[in-house]
């Protein structure tokens, strides 16, 4: 079986128990064996001249250094003020700067000159997210012939936010050098036909043929999922149940995010307001838990969306709270898996309400941590790449408060009956598309 090379912007090193996409790599890595190159994680003086080699038993890590410069040019400049808001509809909190994207090219030639000694002619390399959308270009013009594909973990931007950027053909060149482009959703795909087609770079083929920038290649949807067999024993066997329950005498209604302006934690804590003033009944009858760790604090606009939410949850705390009860707990550290599991199953609701979002993992996690005879009520955006499967959810529009206020009315108010009907539904869903079927659909059709 051809080797299979993954190229990531970070490594995971260490054996701290990583997300499902991790294992999912790593389980498709073992199977063929294979290598998995990406950033060692911290930025450093001077970076070394070749991939560090960290053996294992069955796939090889191979992690390269990056200088201060860099890195804030590459990932704080050019990938995450630039390409994360583009593709997440906020073309207006783009800082572009022509070093960042000098930057960002020369990271990725960089990586492509680094990997190159170190590849075979019958590899296969699958690269991951909007860091490296340039390294094909990169590798073939090294004479790379191999097929290589790429997974967009975000949404793609539709024609009106490609033109927001700053060399727009650009994208499409990059894009062109793969051999299989894949999405979150369908709605990405029709994106990039849409803003491909704006450019006159592309001509429909057959199935899922396409030919981009006069380069024949495949371009399809792949949802991923989680690790759910091992979400479910996690969730099964999560700690302090009883002490969790006894804590609060509440329903809880939970929300696990990074912090970053496209998960919509505002709306939602503007919603939630409305729903305390609409409903006095729901007073110390419902709490509502926010777990959002800061990311990427460097840049500006993490920053701001920090200061917006803590401003608000004090201000929705002072209008509500009892000496008994706090509307709303934020919490800002990460959570150890298996108590994130137990809070998940503990939460008459989980509320997922981005503004835009290429799948969400919350969603999924939320759903395989239910007690499947008394479950909770997902209440889910249409904006997240997971409504487009995720159907029983009670879909809503974050940008509304009034009907996301009435969906978690809905949610509190909903029988135990339609409650497990929706969660059925949902369960088969995340258990027949787990991460490992995400994995092996997509390399099935890189072939
Ligand atoms: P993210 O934007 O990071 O991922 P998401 O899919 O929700 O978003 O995954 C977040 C993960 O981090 C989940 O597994 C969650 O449990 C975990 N997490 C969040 N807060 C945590 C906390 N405080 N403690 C512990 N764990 C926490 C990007 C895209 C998504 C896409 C994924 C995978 O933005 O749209 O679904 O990649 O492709």
């Amino acid at each position: 079986m051809a080797r299979l090379v993954v190229v990531s912007n970070r490594l995971p090193l260490g054996d701290n128990p990583s997300g499902g996409l991790v294992v999912a790599l790593e389980d498709a890595l073992r199977a063929s064996g294979g290598l998995w190159v990406g950033f060692s994680g911290e930025p450093v003086e001077t970076p070394g001249d070749a991939l560090e080699f960290h053996p294992g038993a069955r796939f090889e890590r191979a992690s390269f250094d990056l200088s201060a410069t860099d890195f804030d040019a590459y990932y704080l400049g050019y990938s995450n003020s630039v390409l994360w808001p583009l593709c997440h509809g906020r073309a207006d909190l783009m800082r572009i700067q022509p070093e960042h994207l000098d930057g960002y090219r020369r990271v990725n030639a960089r990586i492509a000159e680094l990997l190159v000694p170190h590849l075979q002619p019958d590899d296969r390399i699958w690269v991951q997210d909007y860091q490296l959308f340039p390294l094909a270009s990169e590798l073939r013009r090294r004479g790379v012939t191999a097929p290589i594909g790429h997974f967009l973990h975000i949404p793609f931007p539709g024609p009106a936010d490609c033109a927001a950027l700053p060399n727009p053909a650009e994208l499409f060149d990059w894009l062109s050098q793969y051999d299989l482009l894949g999405f979150q959703a369908r709605r990405d795909l029709s994106n990039l036909t849409e803003s491909a087609r704006q450019l006159s770079r592309i001509e429909p083929l057959e199935g899922d043929r396409i030919r981009l920038c006069g380069r024949d290649l495949r371009a399809g949807v792949f949802p991923i999922g989680i690790d759910t067999a091992a979400f479910i024993d996690e969730a099964r066997s999560a700690p302090d149940e009883d002490r969790m329950r006894s804590l609060t005498g509440a329903q809880m209604m939970i929300g696990v995010d990074r912090l970053d302006y496209s998960k919509g934690i505002p709306q939602r804590f503007r919603a939630f307001q409305l729903l305390l003033e609409q409903n006095p009944d729901l007073h110390e009858k419902i709490s509502f838990l926010q777990i959002a760790p800061p990311t990427r604090e460097s840049v500006e606009a993490y920053r701001d969306i920090r200061e917006e939410t803590e401003h608000l949850a004090g201000r929705i705390n002072g209008q509500f709270a009892t000496v008994n009860w706090t509307p709303i707990r934020f919490i800002h550290r990460p959570i150890p898996r298996n108590v994130l599991a137990g809070l998940y199953r503990q939460a008459r609701i989980g509320l997922v309400t981005p503004l835009a979002d290429g799948m969400n993992l919350v969603a999924k996690e939320y759903v395989a941590a239910q007690d499947v005879s008394d479950p909770g009520v997902l209440i889910l955006s249409r904006f997240a790449g997971a409504a487009e499967t995720m159907t029983e959810a009670l879909i809503i529009n974050p940008h509304d408060p009034t009907e996301l206020a009435e969906a978690m009315a809905r949610a509190m108010q909903m029988t135990a009956n339609e409650r497990r009907r929706r969660h059925a539904v949902l369960l088969r869903d995340v258990s027949e598309h787990d991460v490992g079927w995400w994995s092996a659909e997509y390399l099935a059709t890189l072939g």
